[in-house]
């Protein structure tokens, strides 16, 4: 909340006793649709942690990231590097009030709802916060990142 204030935004941070510690959780909790949540991903690019705010509905494209991120290897960072680049646990990772400010992509998908929802630090709460917003508090860059739909 004190992140979001600093950047001009004042957070409507929401808790869900029963958890919103998957992106699945988070929809479930909140009522509302997969895609319309932020999930908070961290990447090493070329060695250099990066943030990605992607889509729930989506998997990341490691190789579109790549693209995006001029980087020759893009990898998953594990749960420890997570919690010391952000300060958070998986499953509470904001998008932003980080640690180290990290380079930030956003899942351009995101940009195609009125309203999404983030993570606020803990597996039980979360924010919502209109696209353009993210975009600029995160200082992100909007990228094609979604690996391709396998048809239903
Ligand atoms: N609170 C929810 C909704 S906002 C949340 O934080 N979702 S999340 O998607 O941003 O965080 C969970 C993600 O952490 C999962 O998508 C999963 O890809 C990743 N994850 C889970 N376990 C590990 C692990 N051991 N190492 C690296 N990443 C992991």
């Amino acid at each position: 909340m004190q992140a979001l204030a600093a950047l001009g935004l004042s957070a409507q941070v929401q808790e869900f006793p029963q958890g919103t510690r998957t992106a699945a959780d988070a929809a479930r909790a909140i009522g509302t649709t997969l895609g319309q949540i932020v999930k908070s991903l961290v990447f090493v690019a070329d060695g250099q942690p990066v943030l990605v705010l992607a889509s729930g509905k989506n998997r990341v494209d490691a190789g579109k990231l790549a693209r995006a991120a001029s980087a020759a290897r893009v990898t998953r960072a594990d749960a420890d590097l997570v919690r010391s680049v952000t300060g958070f646990a998986i499953g509470g990772v904001p998008p932003v009030g980080h640690a180290t400010p990290l380079p930030t992509f956003v899942d351009a998908d995101l940009l195609g709802y009125d309203v999404v929802y983030a993570a606020a630090g803990t597996p039980t709460a979360i924010f919502p916060i209109a696209p353009p917003d993210l975009v600029r508090v995160t200082g992100g860059r909007v990228a094609d990142l979604a690996q391709p739909q396998s048809p239903a």
